[in-house]
């Protein structure tokens, strides 16, 4: 999308809230000035239009990774370590500090965590989604997409040298596939009191599924606080004029283990073996019937298995989180 285009997205997003907040306002104290929303903030305006090229750039990058690597990235094989290599060197050359976590599982495991220098170490936002692949393939929606939709915003951040109140923390986990356990690992180890400074923790996992839906995990019977986050991501895709649904995520992918130790999660999906409805397919496009990823866990699920559009909104939605959650 043109800077152009992208100013007048957010311009319109701005109006249309505008708009409502002066409705609500009229019937009581028209001069008093509305209280702003959280969400509508100049920080949310100034949050980026990742553009999409670049992600599906990483995308590429990661695909030909895994060919030249016996063909995926998962936990353990060649291809693993490699993708996170490419990953670490972008976030060191743009000024991240990064830290390779490794752990036992069969193998050895590694997550990459990466911290923006500043912000309050009291008060820590992470970001994540996780690296590794399946064994019979690349991966590439799942889940080099929330990986490489990470990196892009993370890049961002260095390109604006974002100065958020809250410390910034990106992280790859690594062996998700086998069980959520560089995630796992990451939060066990940590001590009670460095747990207790991070504020919440956004994950992304398969974020340009080819048959879209729009999910945003539910904060029904997550910790307090989660609740602000699915806010935030709703009204985001809102003000883009996309529709969305609350989806229980449970124990499947890397923000588990974050809320059993009571940390407020969140994040955004776009479907797995799952398939899309008729009233789905109305509003989000795509095809009723068929699974929301036909290449799920598959050997086909390579950069042809990516719907941009998707993965463009999606990868949109992660910048205006780190702008919108770290302020
Ligand atoms: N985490 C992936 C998996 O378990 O294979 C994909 C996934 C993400 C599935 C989110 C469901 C929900
Ligand atoms: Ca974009
Ligand atoms: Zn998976």
């Amino acid at each position: 999308m043109s800077l152009g285009r992208a100013l007048g997205r957010k311009v319109a997003a701005l109006g249309v809230t505008a708009v409502t907040l002066a409705g609500a306002c009229a019937a009581t104290a028209p001069s008093e000035p509305a209280a702003a929303s959280p969400f509508t903030t100049e920080r949310y305006a100034a949050a980026p239009d990742i553009p999409v090229a670049d992600v599906q750039a990483h995308l590429a990058e990661l695909q030909r990774i895994a060919a030249a690597n016996g063909g995926n990235r998962a936990h353990g094989q060649p291809g693993y370590l490699a993708a996170l290599e490419y990953l670490r060197s972008a976030l060191d050359a743009a000024g991240f500090v990064t830290t390779l976590q490794e752990f036992e599982a069969n193998g050895t495991g590694y997550n990459l965590i990466a911290d923006w220098p500043g912000g309050d170490e009291n008060a820590v936002m992470m970001f994540g989604g996780h690296a590794d692949s399946v064994r019979v393939g690349p991966g590439i929606n799942d889940n080099g997409s929330g990986s490489a939709g990470l990196l892009e915003v993370a890049l961002a951040v260095a390109e604006q040298d974002l100065a958020p109140a809250k410390h910034l923390r990106f992280a790859w986990w690594g062996a998700e596939e086998i069980g959520l356990v560089g995630s796992t690992h990451y939060v066990e180890s940590l001590p009670a009191d460095e747990l207790a400074k991070i504020s919440g923790y956004l994950n992304f996992d398969m974020i340009g599924s080819p048959n879209a839906g729009y999910f945003v995990y539910s904060s029904s019977g997550q910790p307090d606080g989660s609740a602000t986050f699915e806010q935030m991501l709703n009204d985001h895709y809102a003000a883009a004029g996309v529709p969305t649904e609350p989806i229980q995520i449970g124990g499947r992918s890397d923000h588990a283990a974050f809320a059993d130790a009571g940390i407020p999660t969140g994040g955004v999906f776009t479907g797995a073996e799952g398939t899309k409805t008729p009233a789905q397919a109305e509003k989000w496009g795509g095809t009723a019937g068929d699974a929301f990823d036909p290449c799920y866990h598959s050997p086909c699920d390579t950069t042809d298995n990516i719907d941009a559009t998707a993965l463009d909104r999606n990868s949109d939605a992660i910048a205006a989180a780190v702008w919108t959650l770290t302020a």
